[in-house]
């Protein structure tokens, strides 16, 4: 196991120890993610190129003889506690995604007694690199391995988007989750959303890195804009299939059918879902040559057409993206994630790292007087749980 992340275990493990009085029977992890490239396809059916990163939400868990539920987060130094069967309102976001997962793992296993839990987390909040998916994974396989549920890993990760839509009302698509579930050390995943089935890719950069620089900004309307595109991408779908009976799904659009959408925002929306599909392909291409500058060059494009497309990044992502691109030795830039804040990606010579970030930083503390973060992420393995 990751040596970080045993360490992590061991300082959870002695807070729940010191919270409840005993050490816990349970151990279940989750990784946040990065995604190359593949950007809001996911609920679309295309594809996407993601790996978990070396930051994790852990749940340490202990069953308890009667009905009663007690969750303590470590980091917010918070506790919801309710009765199975009794009337629960969840409080904050946190609370939300732990009663989603609980009640919708009860309603479908059972669960027959209650049990105590601390949750600690290390994934940047509200940085594009699924948090929320983290303590949803993590706490499903805790449940999972606790009541030896008979669940598989797909299912489980479906009914942890079902926390997303049911609890949080965000109708995202299986991107995160399956990233933080799947993945394998030291690789990227080729994942497709129409098969829902991943290939992964060795992830050796030779001398280039991946940088990631946070805006450390989110807009309020960020959920809002993400369902309105979902709606919007679904609509152009139905209209393209009355117009051509060839096309049953998003996979059978292509560039020739985006004249049949009559609505020229939706246009714009079906052109980058399937120009971004094509370049999630090109992108693992490029990768397999070890060809980076053209791995780059799909980045950068991938930004513009999220940018202009898509419409979902905001003045501060391009201000990262269009700083990091006056850098020679940066070969390409995109926001990650849903967008509206968040991170970037950008794709930098190893040698000149240093020099990048603090050029991005200097830049964007003199335009938004804000101190970006700047993380260069190991690629981990996916969610994990073990009995002690
Ligand atoms: C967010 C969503 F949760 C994902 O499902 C995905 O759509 C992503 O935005 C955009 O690619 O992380």
């Amino acid at each position: 196991m990751n040596t970080e992340l045993e360490k992590y275990i061991q300082s959870t493990s002695s807070y729940f120890e010191e919270k409840y009085g005993a050490a816990p029977t349970l151990v279940a992890y989750a990784p946040g993610r990065i995604n190359i490239i593949g950007e809001h396809t996911d609920y679309n059916l295309g594809l996407s190129m993601p790996a978990a990163i070396n930051r994790w939400v852990i749940v340490c868990l202990r069953p308890r003889p009667d009905q009663n539920i007690s969750v303590t987060s470590q980091n917010y130094h918070d506790k919801m506690e309710y009765t199975l069967g009794q009337d629960f309102t969840p409080g904050d976001s946190w609370e939300k995604y732990v009663y989603g997962c609980i009640t919708i793992f009860n309603n479908q296993y059972n669960l027959n007694k209650g049990f105590e839990a601390v949750i600690w987390g290390n994934v940047p909040i509200g940085s594009g690199v699924s948090s929320s998916a983290a303590i949803e994974v993590a706490l499903m396989n805790a449940l999972r391995a606790a009541y030896a549920a008979d669940m598989d890993d797909l299912t489980l990760v479906k009914m942890c988007q079902r926390v997303e839509h049911e609890y949080l009302k965000v109708n995202s698509g299986l991107l995160d989750q399956y990233a933080s579930q799947f993945s394998r050390e030291g690789k990227l995943m080729i994942l497709d959303f129409n098969q829902l089935s991943s290939d992964y890719v060795d992830a050796d950069m030779k001398d280039w890195a991946w940088i990631l620089a946070d805006t450390k900004v989110k807009r309020e309307l960020a959920g809002s804009k993400y369902s309105e595109r979902v709606r919007e991408t679904a609509d152009a779908l139905q209209e393209v299939k009355s117009k051509d009976s060839s096309v049953q799904g998003f996979r059978d659009i292509t560039e020739e059918h985006i004249t049949l959408i009559s609505d020229s925002v939706q246009q714009k929306r079906i052109r980058h879902l399937v120009l971004e599909n094509q370049r999630v392909l090109q992108a693992a291409e490029a990768l397999s040559q070890k060809n980076f500058e053209e791995l780059g060059k799909l980045l950068t494009a991938s930004h513009q057409s999220l940018r202009d497309d898509y419409e979902v990044s905001c003045p501060e992502l391009d201000f990262l993206v269009d700083t990091a691109l006056q850098l020679p030795y940066c070969a390409g830039s995109r926001m990650m994630g849903g967008g509206f804040g968040g991170c970037t990606i950008s794709l930098v010579r190893k040698d000149a790292v240093h020099k990048f970030s603090n050029f991005l930083t200097d830049e964007y503390a003199r335009e938004y007087d804000i101190v970006t973060e700047l993380n260069n992420y190991q690629l981990v393995d996916g969610a994990g749980s073990y009995k002690i």
